[in-house]
């Protein structure tokens, strides 16, 4: 069962993307396919959480409009870039409500949260509780005077919104207040010796890459806290109605977005036992499925010889939603496997500057694609190549013009075109027989 992270739908898919995450992931279903495995590739766009509504604010236009748009420019990159997922999926689909609410209902059930009462920011005016990004304030460690009210840019210290001086709403440009609200908290701190052991274990067994343990490790030692899993938003999936308070609340989106590889998983399973392709592709053929044969991947299966492995590709922002929270909720449900390996890349930058969708500062897929038709292999390689496997690497011009003429022209065509001229010579065009 392998994953790639879900990309939000908020813009168009660039080359970090694809050297953080997605080309490791191809390289191996591609490489276990040949191998004859029974390989699972999901992927999906991620259409919930705040990156979203920012962006629909910023574009004078509806969150449902933004994930839309963007989440057809995404699949069609991964498509004209040759991904191949079993499917391209999506989180505003039915059957990830589904998923996603029932996930929430057995975790409630199972006693996995508790409900805090806390103050956060309100907007008077737009009357509405603000997400992180939706305040702005002076940094108290720099002073740079637009922090976001989870993080100043300027020195990278990461904050709580009550954290900023003269806090302001983004959205009416008012002081927000302060005001109660009671939220779902995952108790991450019960679980803290228990995915200590299993992180122990299975990183050891499986070799996981040193930064990723790492990452790991300082969290575990910083000691784990509860985590809210609910939102004051209009955004989102709402909590089942029929739980008491849920009025107004949705999932928080990191809650929601990996059970997304779940419900993927799900909705292949029903296209193929239905032989329709809405979000699924032909890669491998599937054979005779049923609907429910999506558990075979996903459920605790004591028989030693049909275990699924899972494995999580990620970019390094994503490892403690992939390492830590997500694997405590799957664990809360005594019904899932945990992860075998989250080999999450590190960052690959643009001529010396961090990419960023913001800032305009990227290469886009489509816009390769445009302006070198049919060379998606080049790029493929160079990233490849180059990858940000243990550290930050830099993607250059100048470097993407040297590895094509230096090595894809000069060393493999030159060995090719060798190959092939002396078998049409000597052998009239046939590979001769080994001896
Ligand atoms: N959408 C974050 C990102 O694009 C997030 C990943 C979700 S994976 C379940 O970096
Ligand atoms: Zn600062």
């Amino acid at each position: 069962m392998i994953t790639a992270a879900l990309p939000y739908a908020n813009g168009p898919l660039h080359i970090g993307h694809l050297a953080g995450a997605y080309i490791a992931a191809d390289i191996y279903a591609r490489y276990l396919r040949l191998q004859g495995k029974d390989v699972v590739f999901v992927c999906g766009s991620d259409e919930h959480g705040a990156a979203i509504t920012i962006k629909a604010k910023k574009e004078n236009t509806t969150p449902k409009e933004i994930v839309d748009k963007y989440h057809a420019i995404i699949r069609k990159s991964f498509e004209d870039f040759g991904i191949a997922f079993d499917i391209y999926h999506r989180t505003s689909e039915q059957v990830h409500y589904e998923t996603s609410q029932e996930f929430f209902r057995i975790l409630n059930e199972k006693g996995a949260f508790e409900i805090i009462e806390s103050e956060q920011y309100y907007d008077q005016t737009a009357q509405q509780f603000l997400a992180d990004r939706y305040i702005t304030g002076t940094c108290p460690k720099c002073a740079n005077e637009n922090a976001y009210g989870d993080q100043c840019e300027k020195c990278g210290s990461s904050l709580n919104p009550t954290d900023l001086i003269h806090p302001k709403s983004t959205i009416s440009g008012d002081t927000p207040v302060l005001k109660k609200t009671k939220h779902w908290f995952l108790k991450l701190d019960e679980q803290q010796e228990g995915i200590k052991k299993w992180l122990e274990e299975t990183s050891e067994k499986n070799n996981w890459k040193a930064h990723v343990i790492g990452q790991c490790k300082s969290w575990i030692n910083d000691g784990l806290r509860p985590r809210a899993m609910t939102r004051d938003l209009d955004w989102g999936i709402p909590v089942p109605p029929e739980i008491e308070g849920s009025e107004g609340k949705v999932l928080y989106v990191w809650l929601d977005a990996p059970i997304g590889y779940i419900s993927a998983t799900k909705q292949l399973f029903k296209e193929k036992a239905n032989n329709k392709t809405e979000f699924s592709y032909n890669h491998r053929d599937f054979g005779n499925v049923k609907e429910e044969d999506w558990q075979k991947y996903w459920k605790i299966n004591n028989d030693d010889d049909d275990k699924t492995e899972l494995i999580h590709f990620i970019g390094k922002d994503n490892i403690v939603f992939h390492c830590i929270t997500f694997p405590a909720i799957l664990k809360a449900t005594e019904q899932y496997i945990l992860p075998d390996n989250v080999p999450a890349n590190e960052f690959m930058n643009l001529e010396g500057d961090k990419i960023s969708t913001s800032r305009n500062w990227a290469v886009w897929v489509h816009g390769y694609i445009k302006d070198f038709p049919e060379q998606q292999d080049i790029l493929r390689y160079v990233l490849c190549a180059n990858a940000p496997e243990t550290k930050d690497n830099d993607f250059t011009w100048k470097d993407f013009q040297a590895k094509n003429n230096n090595e894809l022209v000069a060393i493999l065509g030159n060995f090719i075109n060798r190959t092939l001229v002396l078998t049409h010579k000597y052998y009239g065009g046939k590979v001769p027989a080994l001896h």
